[in-house]
């Protein structure tokens, strides 16, 4: 196994890959979350991360290296989705080059199910966290500074006599709430929700997985079909400690399914109504929970929520089937629904997609109407 850090150097510089996908640019500038967490775990273990978010400021290869060069951390890691994957790797080969002695190391999904690919495919890779970082990530580092037994930290790859190997995996953190962040490492001028006149943004999550199946989904995997959650006072806490202390004041919700249990997800709505913070949400929900929720969605409204992200990958019930979305209900009602109550924009949108999308006419727009009459939100 590779790389040894030395007693005196304890800085941890964490970089995300310089990608850029456009679309989602266009809307805003989004936090890396899970640095946030990583960062506080390892300042917890004596250590010094520092964040530097090359994607959101829009840096290249060459500023990356200048600030590598000045700030001569031990370690640099950065985190990568399939797609970030080759700025992730051109970014540690660059660290490589402004010194070999800096210790490199992979996260996040890509590398987490990729780790034997990502350390035959570069070279420049020392150590791959696999899955939830905080409890590993450290433990790693603290194995490297001669306080620990590397073959005894769960959850990390690395190549040993030249061949991938792995060791076994960390059992998911169970205690959400206990977990540290480090909110004061970001450079918050630079997060900003351009749809909502430029308003400071934060990416919070209030729960973690998703108990589905859905055959396209990464994140099935990541988590094992799990779910876990905060709990909601601490969310409320964390919420109105970033609303006072940095003006944010528009909150995304990292979580794949943050309705999945309707008295937890209730009992949120409340606290932000009570709160009445004047804060925006946004979010991410199945569309079936949207349905379920029918007769509290005033409630949704009156909390902040403005968006709601449903994945509705079909307007076929035989491709929902064959993708095991198992969503019963007729998807693209769902998604008229939720557009119908909530996003006015959306709704003139929707109705060319569904020009376009329905040459069977297996579900039309009356129909639709017709199952949904009465506007709920108004
Ligand atoms: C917020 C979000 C975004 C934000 C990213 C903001 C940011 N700077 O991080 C925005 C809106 C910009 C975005 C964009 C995209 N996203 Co996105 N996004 C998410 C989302 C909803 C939440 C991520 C998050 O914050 N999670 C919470 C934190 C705590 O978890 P985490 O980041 O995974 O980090 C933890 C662990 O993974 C691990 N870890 C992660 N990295 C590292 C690194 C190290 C060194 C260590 C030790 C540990 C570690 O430790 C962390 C703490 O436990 C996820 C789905 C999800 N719920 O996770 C999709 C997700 C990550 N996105 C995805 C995709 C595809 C995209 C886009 C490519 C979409 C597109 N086609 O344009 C773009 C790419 C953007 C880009 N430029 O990179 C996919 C990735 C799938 C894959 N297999 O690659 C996901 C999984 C959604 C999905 N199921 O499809 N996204
Ligand atoms: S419901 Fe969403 S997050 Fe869950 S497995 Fe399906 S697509 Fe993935």
């Amino acid at each position: 196994m590779q790389g040894k850090l030395g007693k005196s150097n304890k800085k941890v510089l964490l970089v995300t890959p310089p990608y850029h996908c456009g679309v989602l640019e266009a809307a805003g500038r989004w936090l890396p979350l899970g640095f946030v967490y990583i960062a506080g775990a390892l300042r917890k273990a004596g250590f010094e991360p520092v964040i530097y978010d090359a994607m959101t400021k829009f840096h290249d290869f060459e500023d990356i290296a200048k600030r590598i060069e000045e700030e001569r951390p031990a370690v640099v890691v950065t985190t990568c989705y399939t797609s970030t994957y080759p700025a992730g790797k051109r970014l540690l080969e660059i660290a490589k080059q402004v010194s070999p002695s800096i210790v490199t190391v992979m996260g996040g999904v890509h590398s987490t199910f990729m780790w034997k690919e990502v350390l035959e495919d570069c070279q420049a890779v020392d150590f791959i966290v696999r899955y939830e970082g905080e409890v590993s990530f450290p433990e790693l580092l603290l194995a490297l500074s001669g306080n620990g037994d590397l073959r005894k930290v769960r959850g990390i790859a690395c190549r040993q006599n030249g061949k991938p190997v792995a060791n076994s995996l960390a059992p998911y953190i169970e205690n959400l709430d206990g977990l540290t962040k480090a909110w004061d490492l970001l450079d918050w001028e630079d997060y900003v929700y351009f749809a909502s006149d430029n308003k400071r943004l934060a990416i919070l999550d209030t729960s973690r997985g998703c108990p589905f199946g859905c055959t396209f989904c990464s994140q099935q995997r990541y988590w094992e079909k799990s779910w876990r959650a905060r709990n909601p006072e601490k969310v409320i806490e964390e919420i109105e400690y970033l609303h006072s202390q940095y003006g944010v004041e528009v909150f995304m919700f990292s979580d794949e399914l943050p309705t999945w249990s309707r008295e937890r997800w209730e009992q949120l709505l409340d606290l932000l109504t009570e709160r009445d913070l004047g804060i925006e949400i946004l979010m991410e929900s199945r569309g079936d929970d949207i349905l379920r929720d029918e007769d509290i969605m005033k409630k949704y409204k009156r909390a902040g929520v403005s968006h709601i992200y449903v994945g509705l990958e079909s307007v076929s019930q035989k491709t929902l089937d064959f993708f095991k979305k198992d969503i019963r209900e007729l998807a693209l009602a769902i998604f008229m629904w939720v557009s119908n109550r909530f996003l006015k924009k959306l709704l003139t949108f929707s109705k060319k997609i569904l020009r376009w999308l329905n040459p069977r006419k297996s579900l039309t727009l009356s129909m639709i109407t017709r199952l949904f009459p009465k506007p709920l939100l108004s």
